[in-house]
């Protein structure tokens, strides 16, 4: 058949030609010429029906021998051409290495983890949420009142407002899904993001962390949170820091503390770092309300403390940083200095 001697010219013409192609380029324009849309060998196979059909097959069967054959010539020679490229390079094993810039931990994270570290040595175990809650985990279990200010739109980022869900405004919400899952005895820490409606300023940030811990078991009484928060804070602060705990509100605790730890400059004398004060204050806590034993379906046999730290907060007290806003501005002359 006149169209299998043809193939075979064609073949001998493509092995000719593509010898002498030396770029990528005339590499391409090989392809082009014999396997593109209008190329010899497609435009062959295309005219296959104005052959008799019982030779079709055997001129479709040659063909198509043809074009693989040449696909398989081109990508060798391209997969050539890419392995001269990286012999060109020449090595010089004396020269100095790529200098390789290693990052380094933030230091919100860096607290986060030396906190971590403190309370998991002791039992406690790490739990996560999602950021995107709903009322009920963030405010309602809580025993968080209706008509309380912190469910206002003007506090809280309400990404659905009729079907109430909203970013979290505290990790509490981590604790109630917890209370849910478990049986107690247990002893959790949740550290993470929270958000809430504030415009950011050196003290306030719409998006910050924050770790909460709570321990339950029966007989728990205000002695172990004491216990439990004093030894944290000469962990954490050193030895010689002393502790306060003053009196306050919190709807999810009853009774509620806030923790002071002594200023770091003048040992509780007061000074310009503390604002005369001598204490400087690093969490609130409480034992658990019997509304969110009772929110979560909790016999009344049980009993529990559980606590509240801004992370940023801590970390400018360890740090000496006075503006929170330094934490999430990436510039790298701050960050290197947590190396
Ligand atoms: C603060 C105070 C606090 C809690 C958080 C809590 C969680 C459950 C039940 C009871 Cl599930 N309480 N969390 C308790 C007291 C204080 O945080 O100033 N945080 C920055």
């Amino acid at each position: 058949m006149k169209i299998l001697v043809e193939a075979e010219r064609i073949k001998k013409e493509f092995y000719t030609i593509l010898e002498k192609a030396d770029t990528p380029q005339k590499l391409e324009n090989v392809r082009v010429l014999f396997l593109g849309r209008k190329g010899k060998i497609t435009k062959r196979l295309r005219s296959i029906s104005e052959y008799p059909l019982h030779e079709r097959k055997k001129i479709g069967e040659v063909l198509n021998r043809r074009k693989e054959e040449c696909e398989r010539a081109i990508e060798k020679k391209k997969k050539e051409m890419e392995g001269r490229v990286v012999d060109k390079r020449k090595f010089d094993i004396f020269l100095p290495g790529e200098e390789i810039e290693f990052g380094c931990i933030h230091p919100i994270t860096g607290v986060l983890l030396e906190i971590e570290e403190i309370f998991t040595s002791i039992g406690f175990e790490v739990a996560f949420g999602p950021e995107i809650e709903d009322e009920w985990h963030n405010f309602t279990a809580l025993n968080i009142p209706e008509e309380h200010p912190a469910r206002d739109m003007h506090d809280t980022f309400y990404i659905d407002s009729k079907n109430k869900i909203l970013l979290r405004t505290h990790t509490s919400p981590v604790q109630i899904r917890e209370m849910l899952k478990r049986k107690p005895p247990f002893a959790i820490i949740s550290p993470g993001k929270c958000y809430r409606r504030d415009a950011l300023d050196a003290s306030h940030s719409p998006c910050f962390h924050q770790l909460e811990g709570l321990w339950i078991d029966e007989n728990i009484s205000f002695a172990h949170l004491k216990g439990i928060l004093e030894g944290f804070c000469k962990r954490f602060f050193g030895e010689n820091v002393i502790v306060r705990f003053r009196p306050s509100y919190f709807p999810f605790t009853e009774p509620s503390c806030e923790l002071d730890v002594s200023c770091s400059r003048c040992s509780g004398r007061g000074c310009p770092s503390c604002g005369g004060k001598g204490y400087l204050e690093i969490l609130g806590a409480g034992r658990v309300h019997p509304n969110v034993f009772k929110n979560v379906g909790y016999e009344e046999k049980w009993t529990g403390f559980a606590f509240g730290m801004g992370i940023e907060r801590i970390a400018m007290l360890k740090y000496g940083i006075n503006d929170i806003r330094i934490f999430y501005e990436n510039h790298l002359k701050f960050l290197r200095s947590f190396r």
